[in-house]
């Protein structure tokens, strides 16, 4: 058995999907040979509470050249972090010419902002197709991944940042205390390392298993986190719930002492230890409802398919892999996913071999049903496809759990999903 990669302690297997390809190697048609498989399994420490992968693919398997996943797709998205850099800007930018680094800065979405208010940056981006889009922009991009030597060689170019940045990137990462010494390096003496993940406790409310894949290596408590920074002699000062990605965490971390602690932060740590985040009990209550969920949405796929009704997928999500690998849903099930990156377009889908169709296609194939795979930007997607409810078609959702939503669901009742 393998151990935490946070404290050392045991991992306890709470839920095994069996062999996984991963989430975004979209294939070529005519290039279906030799795809990559592993076990994808979920554990959780008991002594640190880190719930993490007992594998995980190599790095430069997932994060290649070829990396399909542009933060920009969204429109909801790009606000969101308009508005995050603003925040950033106004509480912990000094005057003088402060110094703001993102590990792991994709498309540049982010950073922009700074770039566009004069704001000297740096993002770190080791996967070169969002890399190129962020330099395209004129955005400064250390082309690697961030750790202790390519931050010392940031460090002599720009000196020490006032703000390090990371937004849905640490849970990626293995080696989280390389990640925290190379934090320690760049950061000026009173900065402050601000990062925002998908939080565990809204999947585990929510039954969002799909957030559980290659690349996420970890999801993150207030109580794991705790347990990694104090490692590091570092604390969590601060913490911001954002209703981004299904439900994420914003932590703000510092060195011990730098910053005074928020109430706030052993108020949540109170809330995870009621809620029994800290043992194995809630996690096998959380693989039951997969179990359970997963078995719904296959059973009312397969019912449409007896009666010949036409289901396409909406979104090929990183998460849709798990989803239709897990719930055993093929292109018999799913006719097709739209999606509005190019770079997916045309391809099939990871293992489940779905084909994945250019966004327009969703208007002129005319589905019956739509599987919402992009469910964390509903908002965005319902506002926008309002006439598929119009004329008839209904979306199929599985979190927080398996419903079939018409348009009096989503857009006539006074309770409805959208307002
Ligand atoms: O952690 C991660 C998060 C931040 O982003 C990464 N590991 C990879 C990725 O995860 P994901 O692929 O599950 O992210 P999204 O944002 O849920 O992906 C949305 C997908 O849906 C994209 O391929 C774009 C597409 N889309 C669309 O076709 N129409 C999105 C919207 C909003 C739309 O209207
Ligand atoms: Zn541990």
């Amino acid at each position: 058995m393998k151990k935490c990669r946070i404290c050392n302690g045991e991992l306890a297997a709470f839920l095994e999907f069996g062999k996984m390809t991963l989430a975004n190697a979209f294939l070529r048609p005519d290039k279906l040979s030799g795809e990559f498989f592993f076990d994808l399994t979920a554990c959780f420490c008991s002594s640190c509470c880190m719930v993490q992968l007992l594998d995980q693919p190599p790095r430069e398997k997932m994060f290649h050249s070829e990396y399909p996943f542009f933060t920009g797709s969204s429109k909801k998205m790009t606000e969101h972090f308009r508005d995050f850099a603003q925040s950033v800007r106004s509480r912990y930018l000094s005057s003088g010419d402060p110094l703001v680094v993102e590990i792991g800065s994709n498309d540049g979405t982010f950073l922009s902002n700074f770039k566009s208010w004069g704001i000297r940056h740096i993002g770190f981006e080791p996967a070169e197709n969002p890399a190129l889009a962020a330099e395209t922009k004129g955005i400064r991009i250390f082309r690697g991944f961030f750790e202790a030597d390519t931050a010392r060689r940031v460090l002599a170019e720009a000196g020490k940042a006032d703000v390090i940045i990371a937004a849905n990137v640490l849970c990626h990462i293995p080696d989280l205390h390389s990640v925290l010494e190379s934090v320690k390096i760049l950061l000026k003496p009173g900065g402050v390392f601000v990062f925002e993940e998908p939080y565990w406790g809204d999947v585990l409310s929510k039954v969002a298993y799909d957030q559980i894949y290659d690349e996420h290596v970890f999801l993150f408590s207030v109580l794991s986190i705790r347990a990694l920074f104090e490692r590091h002699d570092m604390e969590i000062v601060c913490l911001e719930p954002q209703a981004t990605h299904g439900g994420s965490m914003r932590f703000v971390a510092a060195l011990r002492g730098d910053h005074p602690v928020d109430p706030g932060v052993n108020r949540q740590i109170e809330i995870e230890m009621a809620r029994g985040l800290d043992r194995t009990d809630a996690y096998r209550d959380f693989s039951l409802k997969c179990e359970a969920s997963r078995k719904r949405l296959r059973d009312i796929l397969l019912s449409l398919k007896k009666d010949g009704k036409r289901v396409m997928g909406y979104g090929a999500t990183s998460k849709s892999t798990t989803v239709t690998n897990y719930c055993g849903i093929t292109p018999e099930l799913i006719h097709s996913i739209c999606d509005t990156t190019p770079v997916k377009q045309n391809r099939l889908s990871p293992g489940a071999h779905i084909p994945i169709v250019p966004y327009e296609d969703f208007e002129t194939t005319l589905p019956d049903y739509a599987v919402l795979f992009a469910w964390n930007h509903s908002r965005e997607i319902f506002e926008k496809e309002s006439g598929f409810t119009r004329r008839g078609g209904k979306w199929i959702i599985f979190v927080p759990e398996v419903k079939i939503l018409g348009r009096e669901d989503i857009y006539d009742s006074v309770s409805s999903v959208i307002s």
